[in-house]
């Protein structure tokens, strides 16, 4: 397929300010690599306007990892879409799967989140996968479609998909390539042509190109191989 491919870093729960040295090490990596691939990285909100300006600079995005699924209001602690998107985001992560085992999120919680991203302008990459037990019993496919059935808001043509099988999750543990061109087919067959299909679960610089490789993987979300430039260089050189 002709989709670009796109490389998201989910730094999850690591970075202070320090960390925007990471993202200058990484533009300068990138300014005498050229890669061919998007890079986007979702850091903490606390670091998302901060990192905003260096990462335009250097050509990356920047995005969320969660969003409220209401526009405003009294609601402590939460973070809206608008937030996000005045931040500087142009892309919010959804209903990863430690959102949906820590937060309690639901698909249907995970398509509001994605309506309220979209009516601001922001691509919501929604992520879905199924457990080590549900693949065992043969219901991979299955858990998939159900998660793509609820979790993706009607009539919409501007949103990404993330397979991320719990069992891969910061584990080192990754499905055959086999495993992952099966998925990924069932999930095309479902959102259409156009729609960028991303891997996720312990993407590293040394597995990264086999799994780039694997038809109707369109770019992979990385979490611990996301945090330092040199690793995640090596995940993008290989796009
Ligand atoms: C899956 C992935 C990024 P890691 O959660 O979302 O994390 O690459 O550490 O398995």
């Amino acid at each position: 397929d002709d989709i670009r491919k796109l490389i998201v870093g989910n730094w999850k729960m690591h970075g202070l300010k320090s960390a925007l040295d990471e993202v200058d090490r990484l533009a300068e990596l990138c300014s005498r690599g050229e890669p061919k691939a998007d890079i986007l990285i979702c850091p903490p909100a606390t670091l998302l306007s901060e990192m905003a300006g260096p990462c335009r600079d250097a050509g990356f995005f920047v995005g969320g990892q969660t969003c409220h699924h209401r526009l405003k209001g009294a609601y402590t602690g939460e973070i809206s879409a608008e937030m996000l998107k005045d931040a500087g985001a142009t892309h919010v992560i959804l209903g990863h799967s430690e959102r949906r085992l820590y937060n309690g999120e639901t698909n249907e919680q995970v398509k509001a989140k994605a309506e309220a991203a979209l009516s601001v302008g922001l691509i919501p990459i929604i992520c879905i996968g199924e457990t080590r037990t549900e693949r065992d019993s043969g219901q991979a496919v299955a858990v998939v479609s159900q998660f793509l059935a609820g979790s993706i808001p009607d009539e919409i043509d501007d949103f990404i998909i993330s397979y991320e099988p719990l069992w891969a999750i910061g584990t080192g543990l990754v499905p055959t390539p086999g495993e992952i061109a099966e998925i990924h087919m069932a999930i095309r067959q479902r959102v259409g042509g156009d729609i960028p299909i991303l891997y996720g679960g312990s993407v590293k610089p040394d597995n990264a190109g086999r799994i780039l490789s694997i038809a109707n993987v369109n770019g992979a979300l990385v979490g611990g191989a996301s945090l330092k430039a040199d690793d995640f260089y090596g995940i993008i050189k290989s796009a």
